[in-house]
């Protein structure tokens, strides 16, 4: 009898590690640890699926182990079981090498958010859903004994991702055959039909694919920059004259891949400097959409590297690092230090020595306004 119940025992036991090993052996980690910038083409949703997949399955093994403690010690004939044992020390095996391989995936994403001063974005976008997915995992074991991997993934969401003819910026356009300026939709976020936004592309300077995301230049009727965070955070203006994409968005296009920002300016003599940086990232609004740039190239001199782990401040949202509001002192939103080396939103003054116009602190370093400027960004490929 109680042969015939270890036997059943055992063949359970088989029966799941079984479908563990089968179904761990397809979704893998170790391209993620092998190519680090496959970080950035992972959608989301597949880091996620990853992470919950592995999380199930180790607490799918943690309860096995735990059943197995249990059996042993509430029996004595199965505590000398040799076959248990062994099943015991397997599970263990299998725990810690899935544990270790979390671990591993991890330190990868963290060693890549450090590489890139991008910690934040990273750790709000997938570590912070590992902890709630793991939760809900244990939620939905609680409730039923199926807790298969398929039930955590949602199918629904990465459905979406693979939508067609909803470029999610300029460069995608331009790969699709779109190689003349213009304003053109984009949908930075691909799961929402309603968030199709118009921007400037600029597709012929520099390799063309540039994403306009703020545009200043002379116009008869300025477009009033002095605003608040709801009009930064959501976008304002014209993609033909002048024009902030908006902060969400900045964030989205920013997060779902790795970005290069170029920006172009011009003074009032109508000579012109660039700078770019190759890595450029914004984080959400509950990092006050810090910002994250490195990479510093051009002949503009770098400037930007003063506001490099700000968060935004607006008139009505004061995050700077000085005892005054610096948004209200120089009429704009931006990443204030204390406060500013580069002043992208201040009113288009005439040409005049003032830090209350458009400036680039290592270009004209007695602050000379400029007539134009213009932050673009374009995917940084991955080889
Ligand atoms: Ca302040």
């Amino acid at each position: 009898m109680m042969d015939e119940a270890r036997t059943r025992t055992v063949t359970i036991f088989l029966l799941f590690l079984l479908n563990i090993v089968i179904g761990g052996s397809s979704p893998t980690l170790s391209p993620v640890t092998e190519n680090q910038c496959a970080l950035y083409t992972l959608p989301l949703e597949l880091v996620e699926g990853l992470l919950s997949f592995s999380n199930a399955t180790s607490t799918r093994l943690e309860s096995l182990i735990q059943a197995v403690n249990q059996r042993r010690s509430g029996d004595d004939v199965l505590s000398d079981s040799p076959s248990l044992d062994i099943f015991s020390k397997l599970l263990v095996l299998l725990l810690e090498k899935i544990e270790k391989e979390q671990d591993r995936f991890r330190e990868e994403v963290a060693t890549v958010s450090e590489s890139l001063k991008w910690k934040s974005p990273m750790e709000d976008a997938v570590l912070a859903t590992l902890n709630q997915m793991h939760q809900d995992i244990k939620g939905l074991q609680a409730q039923s004994k199926l807790s298969s991997p398929e039930h955590s993934v949602n199918s629904s969401r990465q459905t979406c991702l693979r939508s067609p003819d909803r470029p999610k910026d300029c460069y995608e356009l331009y790969l699709r055959g779109e190689k003349e300026n213009g304003v053109y939709t984009i949908y930075p976020d691909k799961c929402r039909q309603d968030r199709g936004i118009p921007v400037w592309c600029d597709q012929e300077g520099d390799g063309g694919g540039w994403t306009v995301v703020l545009s200043r230049r002379p116009l008869a009727q300025q477009v009033e920059f002095n605003r608040g965070w709801r009009d930064y955070k959501m976008g304002f203006g014209d993609p033909q004259t002048e024009h902030w994409i908006g902060n969400e968005v900045l964030h989205l296009l920013t997060s779902n891949a790795r970005q290069t920002l170029r920006i172009d300016m011009e003074d009032w003599d109508n000579a012109t400097r660039y700078v770019e940086y190759e890595t450029f990232t914004v984080g959400s609004e509950k990092t006050n959409y810090r910002l994250y740039v490195d990479g510093f190239g051009g002949d503009g001199g770098d400037s930007l590297s003063y506001h490099n782990n700000m968060a935004f401040s607006t008139t009505d949202r004061d995050n700077d690092l000085n005892d005054s509001n610096c948004a209200q002192a120089y009429a704009g939103g931006f990443w204030y230090n204390s406060c500013h080396r580069v002043s992208a939103t201040s009113p288009l003054l005439t040409k005049q020595i003032s830090t209350k116009g458009i400036n680039w602190s290592s270009w004209y370093s007695d602050r000379t306004t400029l007539k134009e400027m213009y932050f673009k960004v374009k995917e940084l490929p991955c080889n």
